[in-house]
This record gives structure tokens, C-alpha cells and sequence, in this order.
């Protein structure tokens, strides 16, 4: 291992560590960013959009082919519901992917106006509830390891909902589903303060997810979606208390300036990425087998919905991204940095952090991707590709991410 990587070295770190967790990286990618989305002004359709999970598939797995770290695609039930669970997944192996976590969709239904699992409806709430029992049985057919819960429940107004009343009808609900889980299965609650309830949401922060997930089980864990906080938060802190408290199940990654704006990951603050990646690599290596196991559990996934960008190379700029942010909080030299802190020498630990960060880590990445036999720039050889004139002609304007 040579040029590239001296800089690895220069930061004290050892060069086979370092790739060796660069290959162990993941990241999921979502059915629901390859079609077509917008927002609820306009849809705009994009030459060769995909037009169905079988699709959806398929260009996850162009993903996968050119980054090397996508190997599990997330799914949204019903939106890619089939007739044949099997069959998706030999089709996703014969492609070289597989499915990873199935999304429980409680937010389309006529009956869900008022809210699903938190329904005072008992009628509604067993219907929400069978349909997460319908996505464990479907997660079990294509070897998905993960539930992935969002619960759009909420209240517009004062004195719409009973707040103890619907905590209550949640968690009885979520018992019957973690009871129906088999081992190994886990169960990821991610929270969100608003949308589409904009008075009070049932989950609405990491604190009500993460009560939940204590009152469940071990294997109920917290998904921290990046576009779900309010302005300023900050999420590193939150990551980090998680990652202690063993219940950091999974991310959500994408980027917002204003609200849940389901951009780019890394486009607008890439700080803050890499900043979580910072907390991550720092749990990894604790000497507390708990909280490395947990890290080393962490579910990495996207969740964007890309509105006016074509979907695959936004997909491939967005997992570049989160593998770049990782690479610059492998640079930190762990010891040193404690060392400073322990010291109390505020500017030099503040230094170590934002050098890792304000280090170019793009020719290292290239020299790593090129050494797997991956593609330097995978986003100039999808470009290069027959693939984006291939479904531009064979799928017109395609079709919708969700729906
Ligand atoms: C909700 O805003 C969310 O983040 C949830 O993860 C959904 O499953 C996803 O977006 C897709 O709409
Ligand atoms: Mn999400």
C-alpha cells in the first residue's frame, strides 16, 4: 500500500485497519429513491425512472456495481408489494443484491386520517397493526433482517388526541409485533417531531423512540433519521448517547436545510456527517464490548426522495458521500484526541476534529476503490455506461418512487 495512503499514515493510523474498515462499510439504498418523487407541488418525470421494485432493483444494483458498498436495497410495503416474496428474492440475488429492511407504509390508507397504531379506532388500530405482522412475514420470505418502523400517527391541534392514551395503544401494538419477530430480527423505531401531524407527532423524538425500544426488547433499536430533528439540534450528541445506551439501531441519511427536505446526504452540511461518522468510528473502537457491538451493528441506510436530480447518480453521489465522511473520522487520532481533551486543551482537540475533516480524502478513496477492482470515480463510469441511454429508451419517463 503506497502514495494514497501515505496520508493515512501521516495521521497515525495503519493503512490494512483503515481499509479493512472501509470494506466493512455498507450502505443501504431505498427502493422508493429510484422512481420518480416530488414534492406535493409538482412530480417531475425523469428519463428512465424506475417503474417497479424489479427495476427499483436493478438500479441498485448498477449502484452496487460501480461503489462496491451497496449491497441490500430497503423496501416500502405496499409501494413494492408482489405476489411472490420468493421470487424478489432470487430476482435481487440474481442481481447481486439482496433486500434489507422492509418500511411498513401506515400513512396512505383512507381509515389512517386520524392516525393508525394510535387510532381511537380499535378497528384501525388492528388494521395497522396486522399490516406490520403482514411486513414481518414478508421480511422473513426475503431474509430481511429489519423492520424499519416510521409511524406518521400525530394530531393537528390541542385536545385532538389523548397523549397517554395513544402511548399506550402503541406500545401494546409494538408488543404483538416484537413478539411476532424471530430471532434476529430487529425492530427499528425512527421518530420525526412533524409531518404530517404538525401539532404533536406519537414518536416525535430519539427520548419517546428510545422508551419504546427499552420497553420492547433488546432487539428494538433507534433510527435516527437526519432530516428529522428541529433546526440546530445536535445529532452528534444524540448518536453518541445512543451508541452508549446500546440502542442505536440504524440511520436514515440524507441532508435538509429546512425541514425533512430529503436532499443529498453530505450536500449541504457534510460537517455534521462527518461529525456522526466521528461518534460512530469512536464507538467502534471502545473498549466497552457493548458499545462496540452496537456500532458495529449500526443498519446504514438513505432515505432520500430525489425530486429534481436523476435518481441513480444522485443514489451514487449520496453513498460517496457518507463513505467520504467515514474516511475523514477514520483519520482522528483517537489517543491523541483523548489526550487533549483529558488536558482540557480546547483549540487542539477542536484542531484534531476539523483537520480529519478539512483532509482530501479523495485520492485515497480512489486508490482504495481502484485496489477492489471498483471504479476510480463510480459516478463518471455510470455516466460513461450504456445504462442511463438503456433505460431512458426502455422505460420512457418511468414511474413513481412510491404509489
Ligand atoms: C418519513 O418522512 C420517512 O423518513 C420514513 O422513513 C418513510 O418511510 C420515508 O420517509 C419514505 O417516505
Ligand atoms: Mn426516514
Amino acid at each position: 500500500m503506497a502514495g494514497a495512503w501515505e496520508i493515512v499514515r501521516r495521521h497515525g493510523q495503519d493503512p490494512a485497519k483503515f481499509a479493512a474498515a472501509l470494506r466493512d462499510f455498507h450502505v443501504e439504498t431505498p427502493s422508493w429513491g429510484y422512481g420518480n418523487a416530488g414534492t406535493r407541488f409538482q412530480v417531475f418525470a425523469h428519463p428512465g425512472a424506475a417503474r417497479n421494485i424489479f427495476e427499483k432493483l436493478a438500479d441498485a444494483a448498477q449502484v452496487h456495481r460501480l461503489t462496491g458498498i451497496c449491497p441490500t436495497v430497503a423496501v416500502h410495503i405496499p409501494w413494492d408489494k408482489v405476489e411472490d416474496y420468493s421470487a424478489l428474492h432470487a430476482e435481487a440475488e440474481k442481481l447481486g443484491v439482496k433486500i434489507g429492511a422492509v418500511n411498513p407504509n401506515l400513512f396512505q390508507e383512507p381509515e389512517y386520517m386520524l392516525g393508525s397504531l394510535c387510532h381511537a379506532g380499535r378497528a384501525v388500530r388492528r388494521k395497522a397493526a396486522d399490516h406490520l405482522l403482514e411486513c414481518v412475514r414478508i421480511a422473513r420470505e426475503v431474509g430481511s433482517p429489519a423492520i424499519s418502523l416510521w409511524l406518521a400517527d400525530g394530531t393537528n391541534y390541542p385536545g385532538q388526541g389523548h397523549f397517554r392514551r395513544r402511548r399506550q395503544w402503541l406500545a401494546e401494538a409494538l408488543e404483538e409485533v416484537y413478539a411476532a419477530m424471530p430471532e434476529g430480527m430487529r425492530l427499528l423505531i425512527e421518530y420525526k417531531p412533524s409531518e404530517p401531524g404538525f401539532y404533536h407527532t406519537d414518536i416525535a423524538d430519539w427520548g419517546s423512540a428510545y422508551v419504546l425500544a427499552a420497553h420492547l426488547g433488546p432487539r428494538a433499536q433507534v433510527l435516527v433519521d437526519l432530516g428529522h430533528h428541529p433546526q440546530g439540534v445536535n445529532v452528534e450528541h444524540i448518536v453518541a448517547t445512543l451508541l452508549g445506551e446500546g440502542r442505536l439501531g440504524g440511520f436514515h441519511f440524507n441532508d435538509r436545510k429546512y425541514a425533512d427536505d430529503d436532499l443529498i446526504a453530505g450536500s449541504s452540511n457534510p460537517y455534521q456527517l462527518f461529525l456522526i461518522f466521528n461518534e460512530l468510528v469512536d464507538a467502534a473502537q471502545d473498549a466497552d464490548p457493548a458499545v462496540a457491538a452496537c456500532a458495529a451493528g449500526v443498519a446504514y441506510m438513505v432515505d432520500q426522495s430525489h425530486n429534481i436530480e436523476p435518481k441513480i447518480p444522485a443514489m451514487i453521489r449520496s453513498v460517496l458521500n457518507i463513505q467520504t465522511a467515514l474516511a475523514k473520522a477514520l483519520l482522528v487520532d483517537r489517543q491523541a484526541l483523548a489526550a487533549a481533551q483529558d488536558r482540557g486543551d480546547v483549540l487542539a482537540a477542536e484542531a484534531m476534529v476539523r483537520d480529519a475533516f478539512e483532509t482530501d480524502v479523495r485520492p485515497l478513496l480512489a486508490q482504495f476503490r481502484a485496489e477492489q477492482g471498483l471504479p476510480e470515480d463510480p459516478l463518471a463510469a455510470y455516466y460513461a455506461s450504456d445504462y442511463p441511454r438503456r433505460i431512458a429508451t426502455e422505460r420512457g419517463t418511468g414511474g413513481k418512487g412510491w404509489a
